[in-house]
């Protein structure tokens, strides 16, 4: 019996490595031809374009098209990309990939604008996204050979927004469109949250800050040098936040974000979410987002509920328990920081969600089924099972309302009495992460152990008992704080946290210095800061002493806290340096804040604040 074991090993093993070897043995240059064309749009400018179509010309493909600042590269003859499309399924049944370098990147001409605004009634030769989306539908259809005149588009992150924004072209031959980690508002996704600034944005800046002299091969773009790789002193010892001007002396975003602290005509002109609840749209569209995306968590959730509301198209929505792109990578073991989910979870959804999603849509065969998906789909981030249901959030769903109560303890009434006091100390403020060094962008804080934060005075923690029986979250969270400070301004930053029991099991995940046994899973998180609690375009300084509303949205999840659990919550004033320290003292723009204005304070959290979560009975 042990020798058979043994050879059905053996046997299972080299076909596994058979099938790897298979997958990373396909070379798009023997399947694909490769053309550079530069496309003029309707003002002019040209737009470069990549064109992949399959060597075997038998038959009809749809494009499948992505718009992006990233690079459409390699450039050159003979120069192949080792993967191309959404996912290498499609990429091996033969599809025409598109990749175009948006305007003013890269190989484009003209200049670049972040988040361009869209233009409804464009004039002339006005453009935007959505017109050079248009105008190069229009010249792929009539002059890419064997095309069958159906277009997708698909992209995570900024691509995910010109994506989205396909959906304004109103070009007739767009008939499914994947905006994935989308980006809809940059005063809601990556550089601030609620209007926050996030300091942990800071060397991303350059990516966005400076226009290209000519269509270049070469990036144009520097990093900064900093002198530390130590995120939270670095960033401390450059408070106020004017210390950093010297890294970025040339850079237009790092000005506009200065001068634009507030959601004034600049953001909001740039923001998608309006012109996505206005317009009719009849293209199919598949928001994709990570639960754990530390960037663009707002965007997918925000941009299929706009849609929702007055289109009548095929509209769905995938989130599944990954961080930012995860879901188009194909890493056996899903993990987010030391939070492991299971297995071959990206490489399932890739193959029979995408790819099923756009062979329906833009494939004669693809049409198998009626509805080749559900309305929502969404992993349970603490059961780790996929669920479908027919809206999101569910229509099942009920309102339960914990209050933030003595003792540290969630209660099920309110005490309007009870006064939770701690002191904020901007020259200690409180870390999200326990990690060190400089980040791109912040990714793994979003499922880290929060033990680190719950022992420190400054951060107040409310939880439930042991749970005796499995709770499921299933949507948004609102969170309804009655504060008081004795500053006139401040940051409130809500966590949900599932603590583990003391026998969880670690997994190869785990970092050396922790155990999953009574780990603070973070579950979600978000901050509001007080000069936007009655309006983002207005900030209004706090009252000293005087108690206060501060309602803020956590967005959606989906998460079972197990039987053994408890349920955390977490309140704090500062997340450092996540996002930028708040000086406590209400100043028009932060980003001019002095020195004198960063005062310790001390704050109150009342025991009528309450935490309302939508719970499913499964
Ligand atoms: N949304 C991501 C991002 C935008 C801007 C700066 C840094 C990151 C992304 O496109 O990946």
């Amino acid at each position: 019996m042990r020798t058979y074991l043994k050879n059905l090993t053996l046997v299972l093993l080299t076909f596994f490595s058979l099938q790897i070897i298979a997958q990373n043995d396909y070379k798009v240059e023997e399947h694909y031809t490769k053309k550079e064309v530069d496309i003029e749009m309707r003002d002019g400018v040209k737009l470069h374009t990549t064109i992949y179509s399959p060597k075997d010309t038998s038959k009809e493909y749809p494009i499948l098209m992505q718009r992006t600042p990233y690079s459409s590269k390699p450039y050159g003859e003979g120069q192949f990309r080792s993967k191309i499309g959404p996912n290498q399924f499609l990429m091996k049944e033969g599809n025409i990939i598109v990749y175009q370098d948006v305007r003013g990147r890269w190989m484009s001409e003209g200049d670049y604008d972040n988040m361009r605004p869209f233009i409804p009634n464009k004039k002339g030769k006005q453009t935007d996204e959505a017109s050079d989306t248009y105008d190069t539908i229009e010249w792929l259809i009539k002059n890419v050979d064997n095309n069958n005149g159906n277009v997708g588009t698909w992209g995570i992150s900024y691509p995910g927004f010109y994506t989205s924004y396909s959906l304004l072209s109103g070009h007739p031959a767009l008939k499914a469109a994947s905006p994935q980690a989308s980006i809809s508002d940059f005063f809601f996704d990556d550089f601030h949250h609620n209007g926050a600034y996030l300091l942990s944005y800071f060397m991303a800046t350059a990516l966005f800050g400076n226009q290209t002299e000519a269509p270049t091969t070469e990036s144009w773009y520097s990093f900064p040098k900093l002198p530390s790789k130590d995120q939270y002193q670095f960033f401390l010892d450059h408070t106020p936040i004017s210390k950093l001007d010297e890294y970025y002396p040339d850079n237009f975003f790092w000005n506009q974000l200065k001068e634009h602290p507030n959601y004034d005509k600049f953001w909001q002109d740039r923001g998608l979410i309006k012109h996505l609840k206005e317009a009719k749209i009849k293209t199919a569209v598949m928001y994709v987002g990570g639960f754990f995306d530390a960037e663009d968590l707002y965007g997918p959730f925000q941009s299929y509920k706009a849609i929702e509301e007055n289109s009548k198209n095929y509209n769905t929505i995938v989130y599944g328990p990954w961080s930012h792109g995860d879901w188009a990578r194909l890493s056996k073991r899903q993990a987010v920081g030391n939070v492991y989910f299971g297995d071959d979870i990206s490489e399932n959804y890739q193959k029979n969600v995408e790819t099923t999603f756009f062979n329906y849509f833009l494939k004669e065969e693809g049409k198998a089924k009626k509805s080749p998906l559900p309305e929502a789909m969404m992993f349970d981030t603490g059961c780790h099972e996929w669920t479908s249901f027919e809206a999101w959030p569910p229509k099942a769903a009920k309102k339960k309302t914990y209050y933030l109560g003595e003792n540290q303890t969630l209660k099920n009434t309110a005490n309007k009495d009870f006064e939770n006091k701690f002191i904020s100390d901007p020259k200690k403020p409180i870390p999200y992460s326990e990690d060190i060094k400089i980040v791109f962008t912040p990714r793994k804080y979003m499922t880290d152990d929060q033990r680190f934060a719950a022992r420190r005075p400054d951060v107040l923690v409310f939880e439930t008992e042991v749970l005796e029986e499995d709770i499921t979250m299933a949507g948004e969270i609102e969170a309804k704080l009655k504060v008081a400070t004795t500053g006139t301004d401040a940051d409130w930053v809500v966590k949900i946290v599932d603590v583990y029991p003391a026998d969880a099991e670690d997994t190869e995940e785990v970092q050396n210095h922790l155990k999953m046994s009574n780990y603070h899973m973070m579950v979600r998180s978000e901050v509001m800061p007080a000069r936007f609690r009655n309006g983002f375009e207005k900030p209004e300084a706090s009252v000293p002493n005087q108690k206060t509303d501060i309602d803020l949205t956590l967005q959606g999840i989906y998460h079972t806290f197990k039987k053994g659990h408890k349920i955390q919550v977490q309140v704090q004033s500062s997340w450092f340096p996540l996002i930028n320290l708040n000086p406590q003292t209400f100043v028009p723009n932060i980003f001019k804040a002095e020195e004198s204005d960063y005062k310790k304070q001390t704050h109150t959290v009342f025991g009528d604040s309450s935490i309302e979560f939508t719970v499913l009975e499964k």
